[in-house]
């Protein structure tokens, strides 16, 4: 029983590493955030140790009297943070929650129809090398080239012709409100469920920073450390009548044994995500995505579908004649860590991209407000525009230590 410093030094090495460095840079990743101690502490603990396949009073091990209250407190937080009929707070992952919903109410080569990946969707919404682009009929729907956002009556066209058995709605990389009662609407013409997988702005839904896709959807699912800043996992929320469906699809038709460390973790932050900060937070974030994407805009630089409602934007890089590839290089360079993306009708490879994708949640997390989004746009800009110049890259380097060091993160812990 001794300490991982000492039982593996290599392995707390890298740890105290990767501490300072989510310290020293300024994380624009979309859909990374910084969880709380308390949220990391149970992710931590001693009940990564127990099995309990099945349900809280209906399980397949003895002794799981306690995980049986860390999970009924999960769900019924939950429930209460979303105002869900029914929640799963089983799912290891977004994907394996996404596979969990489309077995429960889908056969394999049902036709699903789901945002084009290039225009924003997600792997899992229908993607070819994914497994729901393997096992279904995948029909994409896509932005509007001239507005670069959602069409809905476009989208009603595709479902009248293709008419698809689910509609899957939710994205990873779209800067625009989502209409899920439209989304309703289509689907309801046509007799197909919808799924909203709302994994990027779960945290906006749970406090009305976004439209909540509740009162529409079929189905919800969602990760828990994004914008909900809890640990890594997920979750599927249901209407009452497809409840017993998504219970028996999670376990035993995807997952085996739940980790019951990360279901506490998952309780942990419902309970943070219930208080008046956390909806203050998530309002935050969207007022930091604004101010930013305002700035960057006021110094020219191109976004996609001009601007943001959400927690994140997509620069688009054309104009610069840059790729998205050099781009994240150079800004990781300068201590600005965010992902190179593809922007809808992207001409480069997936590996390559026009894009850039931006988002507020972490820098949010660690207290900054308006202000200093615009001293960031600031120094992505100066980057971009002087790309090849390691001198810029330099100095914007020291900028963000300096900002860094003015909102410290995790100023306890040690590793
Ligand atoms: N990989 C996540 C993202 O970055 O958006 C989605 O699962």
């Amino acid at each position: 029983m001794k300490p991982l410093s000492v039982e593996d030094p290599e392995i707390a090495s890298v740890i105290h590493s990767e501490l300072e460095r989510q310290r020293n840079n300024i994380i624009l990743i979309a859909s990374e955030n910084y969880a709380s101690r308390a949220v990391m502490e149970a992710q931590g603990c001693i009940m990564t140790n127990k099995y309990a396949e099945g349900y809280p009073g209906k399980r397949y091990y003895r002794g799981t009297a306690c995980v049986d209250v860390a999970e009924e407190l999960a769900r019924e937080r939950c429930k209460k943070l979303f105002g869900a009929e029914h929640v799963n707070v089983q799912p290891h992952s977004g994907t394996q929650a996404n596979m969990a919903a489309y077995f429960a109410v889908l056969k394999p080569g049902d036709t699903i129809m789901g945002m084009n990946l290039a225009h924003g969707g997600h792997l899992s919404h229908g993607s070819p090398v994914n497994f729901s682009g393997r096992m279904y009929k995948i029909v994409p729907y896509s932005v509007r080239r001239d507005t670069e956002m959602l069409d809905y009556s476009e989208m009603a066209d595709i479902a009248t012709k293709s008419k698809p058995q689910l509609i899957v709605v939710g994205a990873s990389s779209y800067p625009r409100i989502i209409d899920f009662k439209a989304v309703r609407e289509i689907a309801d013409d046509v007799g197909a469920l919808v799924m909203a997988d709302i994994a990027h702005i779960a945290g906006l839904c749970a406090v009305g920073a976004h439209p909540s896709p509740i009162p529409y959807a079929d189905i919800v699912t969602t990760t828990t450390h994004k914008t909900l800043r809890g640990p890594r996992g997920a979750l599927i929320m249901c209407k009452e009548e497809l409840a017993s469906s998504i219970d028996r699809s999670v376990f035993p038709g995807t997952q085996g044994g739940p980790f019951m460390n990360s279901i506490a973790a998952k309780a942990v932050a419902f309970k943070e995500a219930l208080s008046p900060e956390f909806k203050e937070y998530q309002f935050q974030i969207v007022r930091n995505a604004r101010a930013l994407a305002d700035r960057l805009l006021e110094n020219k630089l191109d976004l996609v579908s001009g601007g943001t409602d959400n927690h994140l934007m997509m620069v688009k890089l054309l104009k610069e004649g840059i790729t998205g590839k050099v781009a994240d290089e150079a800004l990781e360079r300068a201590g600005i860590t965010l992902n190179k993306n593809m922007i809808p009708f992207d001409p480069a490879t997936p590996f390559v991209t026009s894009g850039i994708r931006i988002g507020t949640p972490c820098v949010t997390t660690r207290g900054m407000k308006e202000k200093q989004m615009v001293q960031i746009a600031d120094m992505i800009t100066a980057v971009l525009r002087d790309i090849k110049n390691e001198e810029t890259i330099k100095a914007v380097r020291s900028q963000v230590k300096e900002l860094c060091d003015q909102f410290p993160l995790y100023p306890d812990l040690t590793c």
